[in-house]
């Protein structure tokens, strides 16, 4: 590549290339094309005149072999398709920029985590894992958390995933895990679930997953918007200073907008009615200039505290507990741009756990250490050969010299007769750079290690269950229900009950009696006597901080209204209600009956943002409904306008009524609570509304809920 200084200014001893980072991306962003007032051509530059019409031999004649520009054109049509990934193949990504707030010297080297005023160019890709490419976005499962820096010190790819922990301890298990969530072999069904014998077979064979099963039978699995997510790099890293002192990191991602999810039903109608409402929320966000914001935070172990947990920190199934040691929040990203396509950029977008800068290292994880090896050796397929940190995406904004020559794809023209080193021939270069204090090469932690070689697991990776006991424990009474629930749902389509017994008993039993003796009664298997596995003592019973319960934000931001209306409506109440959510950063829009313009009580024109079969319920956080008697007559006679409100109330959601729409609550036979509010007039219930939506659900209306239809 050869898009940067002379390679003389560069190596040997050098600092890194610091120039201005916004230069070397405007350098990137000349692979950017526009094709605006250019010539349509062939992929050789030719002008082509007719893009209509096949040469033939005559108006109703034989096509002819000869016609370059079909066979151009159909040919790199017939090869549009990469393989897709073969986990985490459904995502979508944005472009943008992350900050740190205080130089992190104590901890690392790192140059980006060092200068606050350095803006590191970003991409984000979020995907979920079990589904193919054109899978719906709000299945239950994982949501991939990718996260790509453009330092000046090279790319560093933080790999990770919404929830803190991962099914397995060994990467040599990963095929086996991925073959039994995948859909089963024989008919490829199901897609985008777990909710099947194979996954349920391996997870009830292997307790090790039994603390991620949980986390994925929690709200995580159902998030509300990606900028409504935490992330984390769940394995321990470690972080270098430059006096070459490491302690043991690990990365959290925490939303601005606060974490939340969900609810089941809501999650299921979305995948039908919206496969894509995940995708859409984060790019309508960016587009209309709302960014989403995450927090970077660490939890920091010095080297000599390695060995003082309950658990090893070299365990990708365990996480290491808030209130033992805290995050430190070091810095903000921004995601403000969307890609411009979604092939270039969010498909060939490789990320890779083994891209790391000076400052940053890896640990022995098992998992860890495995995943070295996949990310490349995936991209060699899906991108077709070694050039793939070549295109766009992946370049990095630093320089990039060396020997590696040829293959597929190349892009680079190497000058120089050199390819190889030692050379004399090119005076040497391009050459090595020491490691800090005097240059900046990278240089891995001196780690003393030393071992019999063996194919073993350490016992301190055997405590499976007190994890996914600690997660439970800690969940408020509504997510237990719901974690109850999915359990029940997901094995109630296990045909197989000899695995649904073994699941209770063996796993559920050993996480909490409770959890395992409803999920018996709701799957039809006998109640467990007793765990199976004595409990080990730990040092916490609760750890509030996985409740999402107490994380959400305190405020109304980014959320979405539907103001629904039809003729009659109030007009009054509407303006006060928008110009509330203005002013709260929230959103709304205008629902009518149909897409068609409706007539205010006062006689104005309004219309409708969409219809409430094109904009359903699912798609709001929250309900308005504003006052006018000939209005909410006509909805109290409409089967749509009937159902928006149920379900809208069933989803445990904010609904306003204000005035003569009030009557609608009553008509539906549901009583006002804390967040089903009435009101003479919009402006007496503002506050309130606001307030209800700040909590995301009325969490105490969910019995009464369940009477709902759904
Ligand atoms: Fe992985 C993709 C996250 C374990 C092998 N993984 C992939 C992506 C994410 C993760 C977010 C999508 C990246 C993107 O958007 O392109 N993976 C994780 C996390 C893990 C994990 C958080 C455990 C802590 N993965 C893991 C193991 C292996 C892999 C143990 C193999 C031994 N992962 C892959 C892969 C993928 C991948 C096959 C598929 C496509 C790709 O890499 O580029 O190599």
């Amino acid at each position: 590549m050869s898009n940067d200084k002379k390679s003389s200014e560069l190596a040997g001893t050098d600092t890194p290339d610091r120039s201005n980072t916004s230069e070397k991306i405007d350098q990137l962003e000349r692979f950017r094309e526009d094709a605006t007032d250019r010539a349509l051509t062939t992929n050789t530059g030719t002008r082509i005149a007719d893009n209509q019409n096949t040469l033939k031999a005559g108006d109703r004649g034989p096509s002819l072999l000869e016609d370059f520009i079909m066979r151009e054109k159909i040919m790199h049509f017939d090869h549009e398709r990469i393989p897709e990934r073969v986990v985490h193949a459904r995502g979508s990504a944005a472009h943008g920029y992350f900050q740190v707030y205080e130089p992190l010297s104590d901890l690392t080297k790192a140059d980006f985590l060092n200068d606050p005023s350095k803006k590191t160019p970003v991409f984000v890709r979020f995907s979920t894992v079990q589904g193919p490419r054109g899978s719906a976005d709000t299945v239950r499962d994982v949501r991939g958390f990718a996260t790509k820096f453009y330092t000046d010190e090279g790319n560093f790819d933080l790999v990770g995933n919404n929830m803190p922990v991962f099914f397995i301890q060994d990467a040599i298990k990963f095929p086996d895990f991925v073959h039994a969530v995948k859909p089963e072999p024989h008919n490829e069904i199901p897609t985008g679930q777990s909710a099947h014998d194979t996954f349920w077979d391996f997870v009830s064979l292997t307790p090790e997953s039994a603390h991620m099963v949980l986390w994925v039978m929690s709200d995580r699995a159902i998030p509300v918007h990606f900028r409504g997510m935490q992330g984390f790099g769940v394995h321990t890293f470690r972080m270098i200073n430059a006096e070459g002192k490491s302690v043991f990191v690990k990365f959290h991602w925490r939303p601005v907008s606060g974490v939340y999810s969900l609810v089941w039903d809501e999650a299921q109608k979305l995948a039908g009615k919206d496969p894509d409402f995940n995708r859409r929320m984060l790019w309508e966000d960016i587009e209309k200039g709302d960014y989403p914001e995450w927090e970077l935070g660490i939890q920091v172990v010095p080297e000599e505290d390695e060995h003082k947990f309950d658990f090893d920190l070299l365990d990708a199934t365990k996480i290491i507990p808030e209130e033992l040691v805290p995050v430190r929040v070091v810095g903000k990203m921004t995601l403000n741009r969307n890609p411009d396509n979604f092939f270039a950029e969010t498909e060939q977008a490789a990320f890779h756990i083994g891209h790391i800068v000076p400052g940053i290292d890896f640990t022995n994880d098992p998992l860890l250490q495995g995943r070295l090896f996949s990310y490349t050796d995936t991209q060699l397929l899906r991108l077709g050969g070694p050039n793939f940190n070549e295109i766009p995406i992946n370049r990095p904004v630093s320089p990039v010299h060396n020997n590696q020559r040829d293959a597929l794809h190349r892009q680079a023209i190497n000058k120089g007769r050199a390819s190889y080193e030692p050379n004399s021939i090119d005076s040497g270069w391009p050459k090595e750079t020491p490691p800090a204090p005097s240059g900046g090469g990278f240089e891995s932690y001196p780690e003393r290690v030393s071992g019999t070689k063996i194919r073993n697991r350490s016992e301190s990776f055997g405590d499976h269950f007190s994890q996914a006991t600690l997660f439970w424990n800690s969940m408020s009474p509504p997510e237990k229900e719901h974690i109850i629930s999915a359990y029940s749902f997901e094995l109630a389509k296990v045909e197989r009950l000899f695995i649904r017994e073994r699941q209770v008993n063996e796993i559920l039993a050993n996480i909490d009696m409770t959890l395992a003796t409803r999920v018996a009664k709701n799957v039809g298997v006998a109640a467990p006597t007793g765990p199976t596995v004595a409990a080990r003592k730990q040092s916490l019973n609760e750890s509030p901080a996985l409740s999402q319960v107490n994380l959400l934000a305190g405020n109304i931001k980014s959320r979405k209204v539907a103001i629904l209306v039809t003729d009659g409506v109030e007009e009054s109440d509407i303006t006060y209600i928008k110009d509330l959510l203005m002013k709260e950063g929230a959103m709304s829009k205008l629902i009518g009956m149909s897409a068609s313009p409706v007539t205010t009580a006062g006689g104005s024109e309004l219309i409708p943002d969409a219809s409430m079969e094109g904009l359903p319920s699912i798609a709001f956080d929250a309900v308005f409904v504003p006052g006018g008697a000939a209005a909410a007559k006509a909805m109290a006679a409409d089967g749509n306008a009937q159902h928006y409100l149920l379900e809208a109330y069933k989803h445990l959601k904010a609904i306003a009524l204000c005035g003569d729409a009030g009557s609608l609550a009553s008509h539906l036979r549901l009583d006002p609570d804390e967040g089903l509010l009435l009101a003479s007039k919009g402006g007496e219930l503002g506050d309130k509304f606001v307030a209800a939506m700040a909590k995301h659900r009325v969490w105490a209306r969910e019995p009464k809920a369940k009477a709902i239809p759904a």
